[in-house]
């Protein structure tokens, strides 16, 4: 386990980049979140409270707008002296008088927010009609410019820094520390178990560190032939297959990983199906390069799999693999054989999830976590050669 002060040591990097860009977008960005709605609340404060939660970054202030009975969840921020102003409400009247009080400081400036158009930039999009209704009688009211925060997101965060890059590096070895320790527990995964129960046994541990990324899948038997299966209470039979996608935000960055299971003896047909996409995943990787189009690596999965015999266009029905970050799928381009006109840029953190999918029948998809530098492609977890037999 690493301690907090590594997570303050992220979150200053996210701040200081943040200032940087601003100066090339705007005089001060401005969050409002309800809840989990908006995650570059995470991103900048390394929290989120439950009701309303507001943050306003210009290059010298950090202005925090945060519930009574929540002011605990900014602690850590105040003892390192991350925020300038703490604006503490109690109910929507009073965060509304206090978001007020911010805005008006700001009278003659520039304040970007997250109303975003979705095909810019879906991650500085959450603000509620409600909300940008709100704040455009206030841009009159205290004559701000109120722009959009859609370039400036999308270039915060589709790179990441070296702070955010190591913390995924954590987050993906305690999440496999996680799935290894389940695995070798004897007989905790057995026939006659529920779908639902072995991703209960998952997210247990994953709440003793971190929260899940997202709801765990586990899928078993034919649903495995579905990429993004509902977690059910089908049992576990003898020889059977199945494959848990899941991941652990932790240090604010979000793992994502996929491994397929037998439990018996493996079909040989399962065998060659899982070779197949083992070769995919380990050619794919040797294809992000800085510079690459990012449709490359997925064009070369899609070549492998038709080398196997298999014709990707009817079984690999998703693209390669997706930017993972505050949010398990965070911001740029995915690695899809449809993006050839955006070039791949250093210091980005992606998925790898070659599948071969075959209807009413079985899937077999593995998902494995990739750094990329200007020196390399940093695989931070590796499936295994054969399928885990249990
Ligand atoms: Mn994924």
């Amino acid at each position: 386990m690493v301690d907090d002060k590594f997570l303050i040591e992220v979150l200053q990097s996210r701040l200081k980049r943040a200032r940087k860009l601003l100066e090339k977008y705007g005089d001060s960005w401005l969050v409002l979140s309800v809840g989990t709605n908006d995650t570059n609340i995470d991103y900048l404060l390394g929290v989120h409270a439950h009701g309303f939660m507001g943050a306003l970054l210009s290059r010298d202030e950090l202005h925090v707008l945060v519930g009574r009975l929540e002011r605990s969840f900014i602690r850590h921020l105040e003892e390192n002296k991350l925020i300038s102003d703490i604006h503490v409400f109690y109910g929507y009247g009073e965060f509304e008088k206090e978001l007020k009080k911010i805005i008006a400081e700001y009278s003659g400036k520039r304040i970007l927010a997250n109303f975003a158009s979705f095909e810019l930039c879906f991650h500085a999009a959450s603000l509620s009609y409600t909300f940008v209704r709100k704040l455009m009688q206030m841009a009159e009211d205290y004559e701000i410019e109120l722009r959009p925060s859609g370039r400036f997101v999308y270039e915060l965060r589709q790179t990441k820094t070296q702070e955010e890059l190591l913390a995924l590096e954590y987050s993906v070895s305690e999440t496999m520390k996680i799935l290894d320790s389940i695995i070798s527990e004897s007989n905790t995964i057995k026939p006659g178990m529920t779908e639902r129960e072995i991703a209960a046994r998952i997210y247990s541990e994953i709440y003793k560190l971190g929260e899940p990324s997202f709801e765990i899948i586990v899928a078993s038997g034919p649903n495995t032939a579905n990429p993004h299966h509902i977690t059910s209470d089908r049992k576990l039979r003898t020889n059977d297959i199945f494959y848990i996608d899941f991941g652990m935000r932790y240090l604010t960055m979000s793992s994502d990983i996929t491994r397929f299971f037998v439990v018996g003896n493996i079909p040989n047909e399962i065998k060659q199906v899982y070779e197949a996409v083992v070769a995919a995943q380990n050619e794919s990787i040797k294809a992000i390069k800085v510079g690459a189009a990012f449709s490359e690596p997925d064009n070369t999965a899609r070549e492998t799999f038709k080398a196997y015999g298999y014709d990707p266009e009817k079984h690999f029905i998703h693209s390669l693999g997706h930017a993972l970050g505050v949010d398990v799928h965070d911001v740029g381009p995915p690695l899809s054989h449809r993006v050839t006109n955006k070039k791949i840029p250093e210091n980005i953190a992606y998925t790898v999830e070659p599948a071969l999918y075959f209807e009413g029948k079985y899937g077999i998809r593995l998902e494995d976590d990739v750094v990329l530098t200007k020196k390399e492609v940093k695989r931070l977890v590796r499936s295994p050669e054969e399928p885990i037999c249990l």
